[in-house]
């Protein structure tokens, strides 16, 4: 792709919850290298100071932030300035400034944007097990969440804990930031008291391959929802936005209207053509046995109400 430079994987998660140090695991996995070029917390020095790019191949970088004691209003604005792409690299953090970035992800540019989220979260955090960690990650599953990002969950810190709490910690941490078990991921970084060994290599590399589906996914999801945006401004008024639209257009336009991912709505068009409900006027005509439907996230009902209620507005008048 010409306008395109690669994947952008985020990793995000508290301070002291091992993203550099992952970095490190992920390059010494890769390249064979004896330290990696991350640069990681040691006693009463900070860890990253700022966002590092750090390019792994042509094909993708990783992006090293700073973790926060607790995500707050200024913490989760950060990110999502990453997430938006309009902070890239080391040059556009200043945290005595205020960034200025979307709440909802509009108008960005795809090959700025963070397009797969690693989450962190230590095994042997106490927050997690007192709850407080999920309170503090609602928003941003939200976030992610319109934005189409499947979170992918690293648990480092593998080696702090028991066999015997594996599965309790797996849960919480997989509540918390949203990701389902199937990605969630125990890892054991390099630290001081132990080498790595192979054992590490495979969870990083682990790691990376489900980085690497979800971040494909979200690259072509959002390309073909460009492509539908140009195509539709070139046909321009020509298209049917009245009482005659197809269902199909309706969906077309809602989806890059809110940035919902195609592929979420596929399944609901398919059974609305079954039940013969091909225009959006049959739509708002049938909407109140439609809107229990179980294919339908409560956000994506509050969507498809709002646009149903604008397409109909000055018809009904
Ligand atoms: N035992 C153990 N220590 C780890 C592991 N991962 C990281 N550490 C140690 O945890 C500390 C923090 O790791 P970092 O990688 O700097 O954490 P960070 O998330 O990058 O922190 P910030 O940059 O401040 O946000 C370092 O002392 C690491 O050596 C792990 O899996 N097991
Ligand atoms: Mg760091």
């Amino acid at each position: 792709m010409k306008d395109f430079d690669g994947v952008r994987i985020g990793l995000f998660g508290i301070t002291g919850s091992g993203k550099s140090s992952f970095i490190n695991s992920v390059f010494m996995a890769l390249h064979g290298e004896d330290e990696g070029p991350a640069v990681i917390q040691s006693t009463g020095a900070e860890g990253t100071i700022i966002l590092e790019a750090l390019p792994v191949t042509d094909g993708f970088t990783l992006l090293d932030t700073r973790g926060f004691g607790l995500l707050g209003g200024d913490a989760e604005k950060e990110i999502l300035a990453i997430l938006n792409g309009d902070i890239k690299d080391e040059s556009g953090i200043d945290r005595d400034k205020t960034v200025k970035t979307s709440l909802t992800g509009v108008g960005t540019v795809l090959r700025d944007e963070t397009h797969v989220v690693l989450w962190f979260v230590k095994a042997n955090d106490p927050r997690l097990h007192k709850g407080a960690y999920r309170c503090h990650m609602d928003f941003l599953r939200q976030q992610l969440l319109r934005r189409g990002i499947a979170p992918i969950t690293v648990i480092t810190h593998h080696d702090k804990i028991a066999e015997s709490q594996e599965e309790e910690v797996l849960a919480k941490a997989s509540a918390a930031t949203g990701s389902p078990r199937s990605f969630t991921f125990f890892v054991t970084n390099y630290h001081v008291d132990q080498e790595g060994d192979y054992r590490t290599h495979i969870e990083a590399m682990k790691v990376m391959r489900s980085a690497l589906l979800v971040a494909e996914r979200y690259v072509k999801i959002h390309k073909q929802q460009e492509q539908y945006k140009r195509e539709s401004e070139a046909i321009g008024n020509q298209k049917v936005t009245g009482p005659n639209e197809t269902v199909e257009d309706f969906f077309r336009r809602l989806s890059s209207k809110e940035h919902i991912p195609f592929d979420q709505i596929q399944p609901i068009i398919d059974k609305l053509k079954k039940e013969d409900i091909t225009t959006s006027k049959s739509l708002s005509d049938n909407w109140v046995d439609i809107r229990g439907d179980k294919l339908m996230s409560d956000w994506l009902r509050g969507c498809i109400e709002k646009e149903l209620a604008d397409t109909f507005k000055e018809i009904n008048l």
